[in-house]
């Protein structure tokens, strides 16, 4: 009797010093298990007389329920345990710093070209787009610049082969749509351009330009300059004025050069006009008779002005940038101000 008291001791010490689930199962083995030591007491049993037998039986069988209890409660602190840990280990941290998500936002060129297509889109006209390969017939040849004009120079112009170029200009686009024939034509052709020029402040192999033209029966020079006097408003404030200087193109007759009053000085003289008090912003023109007649309007009919800008030049010009290769460079801190 006094052996299992001792027992109950031994088993309850074992079971508290366990730190595992198989250490705690070794445990259960060696005292309860088939061949455990419970199990080969109970055994014994045989050995006692009739009379000894209920008591023992009743006394092993209290070891044997406190055993299983503490193993028992046991396994379920193990267990507990053991939840915990990975619990912990597989936590995340919610409190962790998101990364930063950097907004991009329109190139100061994306915001010149948004502008004016606002504009002329508010005066009636389309937008057209067009290939930047182009026939040489449609760059030049619809445009009344014939063989052997300089503007068809090899050294100033990208040739794939005698056939095929990079465009020039984005005239070839509105050669197209008078092409087509569908009357009257208001529209413009924003896009890239291709020259042969080395790079400085104001030029770039690769600009781009938006040209427009208006077709239409009774269009006149008035229409032109009540036009771009009304686009330069809108660009460059309400109290710009306008001055139409004569000039030469090829597809125009007659052509001109067009300035703006100085929006920063208003006409008096300033460094930023070079003390000219105005500044050139495009080339215009009634549309040559021999470019609607190459694309196949009849010029006793109808008739029509153009003009082009340079979109990098009223980028510059908006947004007082003075050198145009910062356009080019996508460096950020440069970007990132407008
Ligand atoms: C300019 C200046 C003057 C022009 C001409 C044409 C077309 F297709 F009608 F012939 N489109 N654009 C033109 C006229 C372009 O750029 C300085």
């Amino acid at each position: 009797m006094q052996d299992l008291i001792k027992l109950t001791d031994e088993i309850i010490e074992k079971v508290s010093a366990c730190n595992s689930a198989d250490a705690l199962n070794d445990v259960r083995v060696e005292y309860l298990g088939k061949k455990g030591t419970l199990t080969l007491i109970m055994k014994e049993m045989k050995d006692l007389s009739p009379e000894e037998r209920p008591a023992f039986g009743q006394k092993v069988n209290d070891v044997r329920q406190k055993a299983e209890n503490a193993i028992a409660s046991m396994k379920e602190k193990l267990e507990a345990a053991a939840t915990a840990e990975k619990l912990s280990a597989e936590k995340i941290d919610v409190t962790l710093p998101a990364r930063e998500q950097k907004t991009g936002h329109p190139h100061p060129c994306q915001l010149a070209l948004d502008e004016m297509e606002r504009i002329f889109v508010g005066m009636g006209y389309e937008v057209v787009e067009g290939p930047e390969v182009e026939w040489q017939e449609y760059n030049f040849t619809k445009l009344n610049i014939p063989e052997g004009h300089p503007a068809r120079d090899v050294q100033d112009t990208f040739y794939i082969n005698d056939q095929i170029l990079l465009r020039s200009q984005t005239s070839p686009v509105q050669a197209r749509v008078m092409e087509k024939g569908k009357l009257p034509i208001r529209m413009i052709a924003p896009g890239r351009v291709f020259r042969s020029d080395s790079i400085d402040a104001t030029h770039s192999p690769s600009f781009n330009q938006i040209e427009g033209l208006v077709v239409d029966k009774h269009i006149t020079m008035t229409d032109l300059k009540g036009t771009l006097s009304q686009f330069a408003r809108e660009l460059f404030g309400e109290n710009t004025k306008t001055r139409f200087r004569p000039h030469h193109f090829p597809f125009t007759e007659p052509s001109a050069e067009v300035d703006v009053s100085c929006y920063k000085c208003g006409g008096t003289g300033c460094r930023f006009c070079k003390g000219e008090g105005w500044i050139e912003i495009l080339g215009c023109g009634m549309v040559h008779p021999n470019v609607l007649k190459m694309c196949g309007i009849d010029p006793e009919e109808y008739t029509g002005f153009a003009f082009g800008v340079g979109l990098e030049r009223i980028a510059l010009l908006k947004y007082e940038i003075d050198d145009m290769r910062l356009l080019y460079e996508n460096d950020l801190r440069f970007l990132g101000q407008f």
